[in-house]
């Protein structure tokens, strides 16, 4: 048997089936020791219990935990860099740090521990989309400070997989990659993804004819009609695969088979649904804030991590028989909400609406200006070559039917602009695809 480094084997996925009763002990003996931890070892945290009248032992059941304070992401800034570690710097093996788009980065710590937990619900990931140690799977997230690389590349060792590190750029060597090594599966964000596609098309490769079957996607938010798109252009199954650095990176939750909604890595990560405005904690199946807890993560424990990503708690039973709870499709985050002239726009509602017309291509970019005072949006949208040289007759029925599609999503007008294939920058990580132009 092929030996991974992580000590994992091939009973991996035997933890997604934990019976419930078992699992719901499991996760209230892990609360209430993280908790513990938290509360003897993060002064954030202790003041902020202590500030409730709360004591660790007040924790005696799963539902308690919603008596606890929330965190976010503003307290992983204000204790830049290391305030919010529950361990000594010698015990640290591991720091990850995410950019974000103002001032400083937050930064995330992991033990010896947390590496192996982090590769555990990573191999777990993968095998839910079908993979195994018979596969090769080339990793395209970016390795470094972001977590994706790292995450995936330890995951898919702990599989027991090949992994091919490939990071991001360099894409022409990317495809030569995985032509020649016979790659079978690709981790990176869908964005990039359809950039490989396309670059493979330039150098007269069809992916569809290589061994490529599955795709883990994530790390930004993609739609359903994204997926269709992928899976149609590239001859492979595309799983959605979700984490953030707070809680460990990749490996939070994923597709199965099934595709229909995330199953999380309850047994690590504990979920709860909250009412983003009134942090009221809501019942499975309605959509708002995901909160999460990390139930075994020792050098940087969590507890309810204000996520701000949209999504619901599905709690009925799926059909592949893992008991872990799923989330649906991260729709969006919360701040990435667009109030324009008072109604509310999810960039996903936009994506949506443009690739369910036919004729489009998956880039796209979404610009808001002022025009007399009013907040407008224009969306530059690629079109296939064909249609681009047409009749202007064409082009402006297009032009049409695509306005209609987002107005009918959205319920505003907007401009549409049609753009040759290849306008629209490519990304090679996260995609950008929200452009203000508005005057402040
Ligand atoms: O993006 C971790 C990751 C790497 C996940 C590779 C999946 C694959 P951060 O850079 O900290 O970590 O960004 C986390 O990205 O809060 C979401 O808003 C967004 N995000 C991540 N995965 C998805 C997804 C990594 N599948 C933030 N769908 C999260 C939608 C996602 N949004």
């Amino acid at each position: 048997m092929k030996q991974n480094n992580a000590g994992l084997n091939d009973n991996l996925s035997a933890l997604d089936y934990l019976q419930l009763d078992y699992l719901r002990e499991l996760q209230l003996a892990r609360l209430r020791q993280v908790v513990a931890l938290s509360y003897e070892r993060v002064p954030l945290f202790r003041e902020r219990m202590d500030a409730r009248k709360l004591k660790p032992a007040d924790v005696k059941s799963l539902a308690d935990l919603a008596k606890l304070p929330f965190s976010q992401k503003s307290d992983l800034r204000d204790t830049y860099p290391f305030g919010l570690f529950a361990c000594p710097m010698s015990e640290v093996v591991r720091l990850h740090a995410s950019s974000g788009t103002t001032g400083k980065p937050i930064v995330v710590a992991y033990n010896a521990h947390d590496v192996e937990v982090w590769a555990e619900v990573v191999g777990r990931c993968l095998a839910a989309c079908g993979l195994t140690r018979n596969d090769v799977i080339q990793v395209g997230y970016g390795y470094g400070l972001f977590t994706g690389g790292l995450g995936a590349h330890y995951g898919a060792e702990a599989l027991g997989a090949t992994v091919v590190p490939a990071s991001t750029g360099n894409t022409k060597r990317q495809i030569m990659l995985m032509k020649d090594f016979g790659v079978t599966a690709v981790c990176c964000t869908p964005s990039y993804f359809n950039y490989l596609v396309e670059q493979a098309a330039e150098l007269g490769i069809d992916v569809r004819e290589l061994p490529l079957r599955v795709g883990a996607f994530g790390a930004e938010p993609w739609t359903n009609e994204m997926r269709k798109r992928i899976e149609a252009n590239a001859g492979i199954r595309a799983y959605d695969i979700y984490g953030l650095s707070e809680i460990i990176g990749p490996g939070v939750a994923i597709e199965c088979h099934c595709q229909d909604g995330l199953h999380i890595m309850e047994d690590h990560f504990y979920p709860e649904v909250v009412d983003p405005e009134t942090g009221e904690v809501l019942p499975d199946g309605e959509l708002g804030e995901l909160v999460l807890t990390t139930l075994t993560k020792q050098a940087m424990p969590m507890i309810r991590y204000r996520t701000r990503d949209l999504t619901r708690i599905i709690s009925e039973p799926c059909a592949c028989g893992r008991t872990l709870r799923r989330i649906a499709r991260i729709s969006s985050r919360s701040d990435d909400m667009l109030i324009i002239r008072g109604v509310n726009v999810f960039p996903s509602q936009i994506e949506t609406a443009l690739l369910s017309v036919e004729g489009t291509l998956p880039h796209y970019n979404i610009i808001l200006y002022t025009e007399n005072g009013m907040d407008n949006i224009e969306i530059d949208v690629e079109i296939n070559s064909e249609l681009f040289s047409d009749k202007v007759r064409a082009m402006e029925e297009l032009q049409q039917r695509l306005s209609k599609a987002v107005e009918s999503v959205i319920g505003l007008r907007v401009r549409i602009r049609l753009v040759a294939s290849g306008t629209i920058t490519r990304s090679e990580g996260k995609a950008r695809r929200v452009i203000d132009r508005r005057e402040k």
